[in-house]
């Protein structure tokens, strides 16, 4: 069988971590523009919860310099040439972002920031140029600071009206160009890094989880009304939700752990998807809540809103696998995709960032996700960040082509076993900014941009090894494998 024979192969970026460009043309702050550069040392004691007051009014004040994000791959200037050599490894999509900041920069405008949209007219022209769809995702980890300093994050159901009318606006405008879109970016990792997707600072206690999770309930009526609003501008609109997956297994066959896992499984990923896909809460996400003694503040109208606008695929990022024990004291912790976990003595390799490598998890995952939702699945991440260097202009990453034909093998055996897959956009085509930690030299690109982690260097681009690797895969269609 195989992959389809209209498989999405390509590769996919985010506005906040390619861009630059960070007061060009109107936009306004955002949270990733305020994240430091964090050091291999410094990552050790690092948490993806630490943005406090303090560290925003540091960022407003503190030199560009310190901030990589703020520069990017400078993308928002080169996005020609990029496309360009995505097209030359045959590129059937490609994932990228779109900037809220950049369209509503005080997100209360009545109309959009032309200059904004012409930049991404024009992105979008190019993919279209080269007959590669563009795949939008509309909110990836850049929410403007103006969303806490003015309605204090998501929690403020205000924000569902200006998601709405900024995705309206997009969908309006790309109508004819656009076929695929992604609501949010890893919904589920408010959890872990609240401030990248709910825009709220550190907190604790019971207001603050009240507000963390009414701000994601607010997320799901916002992206379920806005893909009602999606169809009625173009019903031929493919629409899917997106969930950092982390496969977890139970940490021994001790059904104590068996049951912790399940658990773990529920709250970490499948909760996000359930509300998203089947259009309700399903009976543990509210047991959780009532629990924990969480309130969240939902309207009558939610339940049928969320209902009525489920996605047409699910979507997900896959790097690693953890385990999950009943008792997880004094067990050993691997390092992980915003949040690490139990470290699984049956897998031996992990990467330089301490990610344990597991092939076979992403064909778990994928297998899991078909089974409870009977919708196309849609792998919008997977990739290895590494440290390397330029060595005569290129780069010999054997590494990198390891991880990707090992995760494509068992991708592709998902297939067999009957999944229905559309695509794969691996993380991130061409060197970019980390997420997590803002390095220059946690490395994923099939391209390499010479720049540090400081943003020093001529920014020039260098296919790497697997650049050719990939573009053999897309053009066989992984038959290969
Ligand atoms: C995902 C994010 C991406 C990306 C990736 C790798 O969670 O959606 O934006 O960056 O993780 O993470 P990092 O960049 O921290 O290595």
């Amino acid at each position: 069988m195989g992959f389809r024979k209209d498989f999405l192969w390509g590769g996919a970026i985010a506005a906040c971590q390619a861009e630059g460009a960070y007061d060009v043309d109107g936009k306004s702050l955002t949270f990733p523009d305020i994240i430091k550069h964090i050091s291999p040392e410094e990552r050790k004691t690092f948490s993806q919860a630490i943005v406090t007051e303090e560290t925003i009014k540091q960022g407003k004040e503190g030199p560009v310099s310190d901030y990589p994000k703020r520069w990017g791959i400078d993308f928002y200037h080169t996005y020609k040439e990029d496309i360009k050599l995505f097209a030359e490894m045959g590129f059937k999509v490609f994932r990228f972002s779109i900037s809220l900041a950049r369209i509503f920069p005080t997100l209360d405008e009545k109309d959009p920031n032309e200059k904004a949209l012409l930049y991404y007219d024009d992105v979008i022209n190019e993919c279209l140029k080269y007959h590669i769809e563009p795949l939008v995702t509309i909110a990836h980890f850049d929410p403007p600071i103006l969303i806490w300093e003015k309605y204090g994050g998501w929690s403020n159901r205000h924000m569902i009206d200006v998601f709405v009318k900024y995705a309206t606006c997009l969908f309006r405008r790309y109508k004819d160009k656009v076929k695929y879109w992604v609501t949010f970016n890893e919904i589920n990792m408010m959890t872990k890094a609240p401030f990248k997707t709910v825009a709220m600072i550190a907190g604790e206690g019971k207001e603050y989880e009240d507000k963390r999770w009414t701000a994601v309930h607010n997320q799901f009526v916002a992206s379920a009304k806005s893909v009602f609003e999606a169809k009625k501008i173009n019903p031929n609109f493919v629409i899917g939700c997106m969930i950092a997956d982390i496969t977890t297994y139970p940490y021994s066959s001790d059904p104590d752990d068996v049951l912790a896992n399940f658990k773990k499984d529920h709250m970490l990923n499948l909760a996000f998807l359930d509300v998203m896909v089947k259009g309700y809460y399903p009976y543990y996400f509210k047991n959780y809540l009532k629990v924990h003694g969480i309130d969240v503040k939902m309207q009558a109208e939610d339940a049928d809103v969320i209902a009525k606008g489920v996605v047409d695929f699910v979507g997900a990022s896959y790097y690693m696998s953890i385990v999950t024990a009943d008792d997880p004291n004094g067990k050993a912790i691997t390092g992980g995709n915003m949040t690490g976990g139990l470290r699984n003595e049956k897998i031996k390799t992990v990467t330089d960032w301490g990610w344990q490598i597991d092939p076979v998890g992403l064909r778990i995952a994928v297998n899991e996700l078909y089974d409870r939702y009977e919708k196309p699945i849609f792998i919008l991440e997977n990739g290895i960040g590494a440290i390397e260097e330029l060595e005569n202009g290129t780069v010999h990453d054997t590494y990198r082509i390891e991880y990707l034909k090992s995760h494509l093998k068992e991708l592709k055996k998902a297939a067999d076993d009957g999944c229905d897959i559309i695509g794969y956009t691996w993380w991130g085509p061409i060197d970019l900014v980390s997420s997590g930690t803002s390095e220059m030299s946690k490395r994923y690109g099939f391209i390499y941009v010479d720049q540090d982690d400081d943003g020093n260097g001529t920014k020039k681009r260098y296919p790497k090894d697997s650049f050719y690797w990939y573009k053999e895969l897309i053009a066989t269609n992984g038959e290969n494998l």
